[in-house]
């Protein structure tokens, strides 16, 4: 059925007359009723991909572009005078996930319908989700992110569960939002809520009741968990959600001819970081209940779960104390005691045992009871298999595999970025829309003048773009021929947004100096830091403060700006990312397990500047040295230095006197003056004194290697023939090729 078609029975009158709003909930009607049409696959054995984050991002663009009707409805909505763009700015962007975890789970579901597989994304649906940022006097503050309208794309069905804690029971309900792939399937993304939700004991900041556990269960995604309050609350929700998984895919196995001794051949479970762990025991009691015994139970569960690590940093792996689960999911303490006595009886490196301390190592259970263990990149992987989870390595190498993260490219190219679509389909034809390593194909073409300019010129469209947008939305000024050099993702020292920092600082000295750069640079960052990571909130402090006084030095602002976009999200994402002149991945080597903001970036023509970290290492393995720049101490020398103990920060401080100028520069007076005095000091001796992150030792490096990155951007035909490479090679980080891997390795639908 046409819009205008619906709108004329939703509202009897014309698309013209219609309100935005009145237009946006006509296209939902659509896309729903269009996507009753496609088919699921509704085969034997299914995957349960469950996941405490699911960052979708604004789903009315690309359902429309998968449902493939995404030109016909804009020439539709221009025809009668409306714009697709404003009547998106109505769709609130669901924020549920904290940052690549929860985005990666969003791709995966993309891929998973549009490969047609049988699989389901399973969840939580967080009223509130992730807070949203506000800046205030050059500081972050956190407000509540509400995002269900009264029309959504969640469905409401009528499963339901009751779900037991310790002392008390609440009901849950289980909401659906189609996952439409890319012209054919669809499959469905389940996000469970409970019915006694009250969302009037939130006000207007973040801070709730944090024991109403039966009202504030299903409000905010990882509350402040500084707290032991909010820690047991998050141990709350991810029983809820493991429950209601579990039972869930138990019903449907039954439904289609189980008799639950054969579950592994008609479920498999992928356990998404640590937060759903509890599955593995949840769903050994449910057998149990269903008068399956200890042994046998466990050994199917074994067979029907399979875990990915995200992280290798120790403070990030979830180690829940015994009494918390006393407390919240009494029933499950026994299997788990019983799980860890199985291992102490079987195996002797005590390293591995699953309670220790008084304290329930989740990621331990999940590869003793799990049939894969992955991480999520070449690097990443090896560092599991030959450090961090040696140990586990050494007992099961059979269960070690890897796969590399991706990203889906209806988003992240077709959606975000229609013009260089439109660009590379002229070049190369349509067939790259269902194999991403047709991309490849671009590579005929690095010396044709013609493309390289029609490249150029897309680029810089997207730029005004983003100009216009940002201009609009958060009142910045910049100039849209300058370099944009761009770093967004989550605040975490490790990612090193400090060092960019540094480095900004010591060009605005340069340029005070009288050392002016060719082309002006504008510096963007992005990123929330968790309410209670202090130092992060510090960072965001520095360079709140260094975008007022750059951005207001006549000497300085004509060659160099920087800015800190407020709430960064999906929705800026797709704006930014096209819009990347070079792309920011300067984690400390080791640290970031993949990275997939540098992928969507390279897939929009950004050149990399980075170190040889996560999937950054993939990155310049595919493109050449000659297209990325690189810098910085390796994985190794990296591990060495943290194994030996002996980094001292300050004995780089004092032999390198530009890096002692730009962290000199954050407690002088210019700064004090527009921030806070007490942060500036805590930021400026967590470096002198720490620098757990080693910014330190990588500095020169990363200040020389970005000249050099600046200085290749003059070159405008070999920077265009760099951004085309990159481009030509992302095709290996689709998020299809991804599911098809985990599906050929691990799932086997
Ligand atoms: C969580 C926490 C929580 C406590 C404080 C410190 C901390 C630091 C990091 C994390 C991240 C947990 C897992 C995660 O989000 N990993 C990300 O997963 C992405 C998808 O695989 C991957 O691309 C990123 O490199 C990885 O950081």
């Amino acid at each position: 059925m046409t819009l205008s078609k619906i709108v004329s029975l939703k509202y009897n009158k014309t698309i013209e007359k219609c309100s935005n709003e009145e237009v946006y909930s006509a296209l939902l009607d659509m896309c729903k009723l269009m996507s009753e049409d496609k088919v699921s696959n509704d085969g034997k054995k299914k995957l349960y991909y469950i996941s405490a984050e699911f960052l979708i991002g604004k789903l009315l663009s690309n359902n429309l572009i998968n449902l493939g009707v995404y030109d016909k409805v804009k020439s539709e909505l221009e025809a009668s005078g409306k714009s697709l763009a404003e009547i998106e700015e109505i769709e609130m962007e669901p924020s549920l996930g904290n940052g690549g975890l929860g985005r990666l789970a969003a791709c995966f579901v993309d891929s998973i319908a549009t490969l047609g597989l049988n699989g389901d994304g399973v969840g939580l649906n967080y009223h509130y989700g992730l807070f949203k940022q506000v800046f205030e006097n050059n500081s972050q503050k956190e407000t509540p992110n509400p995002w269900i309208t009264e029309q959504s794309w969640l469905t409401k069905t009528d499963i339901t569960y009751p779900v037991q804690f310790g002392g008390f029971t609440v009901q849950s309900r289980l909401y659906d939002i189609d996952v439409i792939g890319y012209n054919s399937r669809t499959t469905k993304l389940r996000l469970f809520d409970i019915e006694s939700v009250d969302e009037s004991i939130v006000g207007d900041t973040i801070d709730f009741n944090k024991e109403e556990i039966e009202k504030n269960l299903t409000l905010f995604l990882y509350p402040d968990d500084s707290d032991d309050k909010g820690r047991l609350l998050r141990v709350y929700q991810q029983y809820f959600m493991v429950s209601n998984a579990a039972r869930l895919l138990i019903d449907e196995a039954v439904e289609k001819g189980s008799n639950l001794h054969d579950l592994a051949d008609y479920a498999t479970v992928q356990i998404n970081d640590t937060h759903p762990s509890m599955v593995i025991p949840e769903l050994i009691r449910l057998l149990q209940e269903r008068g399956i015994l200890i042994d046998e139970a466990i050994e199917i569960v074994s067979k029907v779960c399979a875990y990915t690590n995200h992280t290798i940093l120790a403070e990030a792996l979830e180690k829940w104390p015994i009494h918390f689960l006393d407390k919240a999911v009494p029933q499950l303490m026994p299997i788990i005691r019983e799980l860890d006595n199985r291992i102490r009886v079987k195996v002797s490196d005590e390293s591995t045992y699953i309670i220790k301390d008084n304290l329930v190592h989740m990621a331990h259970m999940d590869i003793h009871y799990g049939y894969s263990v992955n991480g999520v990149a070449y690097l990443h992987t090896e560092i599991l298999k030959n450090s961090e989870l040696n140990n586990f390595y050494k007992l099961y190498p059979e269960k070690f595999n890897n796969k590399t993260n991706g990203i889906t490219f209806r988003r992240w190219l077709m959606s975000c970025n229609p013009q260089l679509s439109a660009l590379i389909a002229e070049l190369i034809g349509e067939g790259w829309k269902k194999d991403a390593n047709e991309l490849e194909k671009l590579g005929n073409y690095v010396n044709d003048d013609s493309v390289l300019d029609k490249l150029l010129a897309v680029k810089a469209g997207k730029k005004a773009e983003l100009k216009n947008y940002l201009q609009m939305k958060q009142g910045m000024d910049f100039d849209e021929n300058s370099i944009f050099d761009i770093q967004v993702k989550r605040l975490h020292e490790y990612k090193r947004q400090q060092m960019n920092a540094l480095y900004v600082i010591h060009k605005y000295f340069e340029i005070k100096s009288g050392k002016k750069p060719q082309t002006p640079i504008t510096v963007f960052f992005g990123a929330k830091a968790a309410p209670a990571y202090i130092i992060a909130k510090d960072i965001i402090h520095l360079i709140l403060c260094l975008q007022q006084i750059i951005n207001n030095d006549p000497e300085v602002n004509q060659y160099l700006k920087v800015f800190m976009v407020e709430n960064y999200n999906v929705t800026l994402a797709e704006k930014m990312i096209p819009a990347c002149d070079i792309s920011q991945q300067i984690s400390l080597a080791s640290k970031e397990a993949s990275g997939t903001g540098n992928m969507k970036f390279m897939l929009n023509g950004a050149v990399t500047l980075g170190t040889m970290d996560g999937a950054n290492v993939e990155i310049a393995e595919l493109v050449g040295d000659d297209n990325i720049f690189t810098f910085g101490e390796d994985s190794q020398t990296v591990i060495d230095r943290y194994e030996r103990g002996d980094y001292k920060s300050k004995d780089y401080y004092e032999s390198n006197e530009n890096l002692k100028k730009a962290v000199d520069f954050i407690i002088s007076d210019t700064v004090k003056n527009v921030g806070n005095p007490e942060k500036l000091e805590r930021l400026y001796n967590e470096l002198l004194n720490k620098d757990w992150f080693m910014t330190f030792p990588d500095f020169d490096d990363y200040a020389a290697t970005r000249e050099k990155a600046y200085e290749a951007y003059n070159n405008r035909k070999e920077w265009a023939k760099k951004m085309l490479v990159n481009i030509s090679k992302a095709g290996f980080f689709s998020s299809d090729r991804t599911i098809e891997q985990y599906n050929k390795e691990v799932w086997k639908l």
